[in-house]
């Protein structure tokens, strides 16, 4: 199997309720190496850019308040089948619909609020990373 990399953020959410040690305590038990990482936080602009494909949603202009609120941890893990295996890790993204087990159903509070971001592809996965690493932040 190849080697391959997703993006996450732990997000507003759980780094103001003290998430964030339990969070990574579960992606590096699950077999993710951390090639980057960093607490930071989103501008209204990088939200709206992030989320872009969300912009027509009734729930965008909640979803950029929530993203922006507050500081963010955001990392780029690696694993074989990365992207997949951090989706089914994180569940559903609503909560109420995660499997026992996930980070959603153990740290999230509902569809808006859920604690982590995955990425979806591994073409979103290396935009969404090179939107927040250098080239010599990644190891
Ligand atoms: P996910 O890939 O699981 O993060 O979910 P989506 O890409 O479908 O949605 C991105 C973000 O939009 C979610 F993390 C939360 C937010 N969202 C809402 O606030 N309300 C919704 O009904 C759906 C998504």
């Amino acid at each position: 199997m190849a080697t391959n990399r997703t993006f996450t953020m732990i997000k507003p959410d759980a780094v103001e309720k003290g998430h964030i040690g339990g969070i990574l305590n579960m992606i590096t038990e699950a077999g993710f190496r951390i090639v980057a990482m960093k607490l930071t936080q989103l501008t209204k602009a990088d939200a709206e850019a992030f989320y872009a494909v969300h912009n027509e949603r009734p729930f965008f202009g909640e979803l950029v308040e929530f993203m922006t609120r507050g500081p963010i941890v955001a990392a780029i893990l690696e694993k074989d089948n990365a992207v997949e295996d951090f989706r089914t890790l994180i569940g559903a993204t609503n909560p109420e619909q995660a499997a026992e087990g996930t980070i959603r159903k153990k740290y999230a509070t509902s569809v808006g609020e859920n604690a982590v971001h995955g990425s979806d592809s591994d073409e979103n996965a290396a935009i969404e990373g090179a939107f927040h690493f250098a080239g010599r932040e990644q190891f």
